[in-house]
């Protein structure tokens, strides 16, 4: 019988729990085509789901016991789920805690569980492995403690976890596209409304090329908490309940309020956010119409913006973005929070390895780590990938 991942963490459940798992379920990674810092101004994202997930093996406890174990980490935790409290511990084990103590919180009660987990999404790279390992935990437990929970329930949940357990003060796109994605389709997630609209990505001739930078990502979470702070900020000096409200209303609202706002940090944010809402727009547009070109001059509008405005960008996330437009993708952009992680660009499909030799020459020049690079397909969101009956058989399980 071929293994697989699947198989292999099955593998290791037996080992660690001395029991078979109830069942499987995986959550993706993702990447953002457009829509950055957007998501907790009420804002728009078009994040799409990476094929690259997180898996988690679990069975239901009969008492009020959580055992984790993480293959990546190779490490093991136990926790009595009465005394889960926020902040109480870190790591990668508080995210999953995290999600019990939030599906507490909203109300629902999680049983005791044994929880193997492993991943394949890049870690530490702003490809959301965080809220991959959430969202895949909490699928497993809500099905295993017998809660029947709307997706978009589950990805508040998973949030809370990350914001309040873990403390990291995350909009919801992450959770969203990891929980609702189709295979070949980006999530159009409109955080304010909540309405989402899955979106037909690019067709067999072009394809996204991810550049793994492996910038050092330093002071991440203090500058992503800065920047959500500034908005809010400028939001309160402009008597908005949202800085979406600037799109709502005549172009020229922009200027006039990037008049009023009493700092040059605080203008240069809600420039941002307010001229990357409506990039996500035509962004949509230039897809649904297949203009390449213009999907890439957007994507370099964006990166423009992150690295001017939001000042989001460390000098290999520039040097890589310079370097795909300059050797012939149709645009490139930072993706996710920044501060390091991964550049997108939107290539001619078959491109990809001249492309990524491109940014290693440049690289190797400039002193930095080589990077790593991937195409990136349009994947499924979370989704149970085996059931308990097929444990027995020789069956080939793929996640
Ligand atoms: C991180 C956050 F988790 C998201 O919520 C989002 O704000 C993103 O940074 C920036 O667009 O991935």
């Amino acid at each position: 019988m071929k293994r697989n991942k699947t198989e292999d963490l099955r593998a290791e459940f037996v080992e660690r729990f001395g029991r078979e798992p109830d069942g499987m379920w995986a959550a993706p990674g993702r990447v953002n085509l457009i829509g950055e810092h957007t998501d907790y101004n009420d804002g728009l994202v078009l994040p799409f789901a990476l094929p690259q997930n997180t898996l988690a093996a679990a069975s239901r406890r009969s008492d009020t016991t959580l055992r984790v174990h993480s293959v990546n980490a190779a490490e093991s935790e136990e926790f009595d789920l009465a005394t889960l409290a926020p902040g109480a511990h870190q790591g990668w084990s508080s995210y999953v805690a995290g999600v019990f103590w939030a599906l507490h919180e909203a109300g629902y009660a999680p049983a005791g569980m044994d929880i193997a987990v492993y991943t394949t999404v890049p870690l530490g790279a702003g490809l959301s492995s965080s809220a991959a390992l959430e969202c895949a935990v909490a699928c497993a437990v809500a099905e295993l403690s017998g809660h029947q929970i709307a997706p978009l329930e589950l990805a508040t949940i998973a949030q809370r976890a990350e914001n309040e357990y873990v403390g990291m003060p995350c909009g919801l796109m992450d959770q969203m596209v990891s929980m609702v994605a189709h295979e070949g389709y980006a999530v159009l997630f409109d955080t304010r409304s909540q309405q989402v609209q899955h979106v037909p990505f690019a067709g067999e001739h072009a394809e996204i090329l991810v550049i793994d930078t492996k910038a050092p990502h330093k002071l991440v979470d203090g500058e992503y908490a800065a920047r959500r702070s500034q908005c809010e900020q400028a939001s309160t000096e402009l008597g908005l309940a949202s800085l979406r409200e600037l799109n709502d209303v005549a172009e020229d609202a922009l200027d006039s309020a990037l008049f009023q706002l009493s700092d040059d940090v605080l203008r240069r944010r809600v420039r941002h956010v307010v001229t990357e809402n409506q990039r996500v727009l035509d962004m949509v547009e230039a897809l649904q119409t297949g203009r390449l070109d213009a999907v890439g001059a957007l994507m370099n509008a964006s990166h423009a913006s992150l690295r001017d405005d939001y000042q989001v960008t460390v000098p290999e996330v520039d040097l890589a973005q310079r370097i795909l437009v300059s050797a012939g993708a149709y645009g490139a952009r930072i993706t996710g929070g920044g501060f390091g992680g991964c550049v997108i660009a939107l290539i001619d499909a078959g491109t990809g390895e001249f492309l990524q030799h491109k940014v290693a020459e440049a690289y190797a020049e400039a002193g930095f780590t080589a990077p790593e690079h991937f195409v990136a397909v349009p994947s499924s969101g979370a989704r149970r990938v085996s059931s308990a009956r097929n444990w027995a058989g020789n069956i080939e399980y793929s996640a």
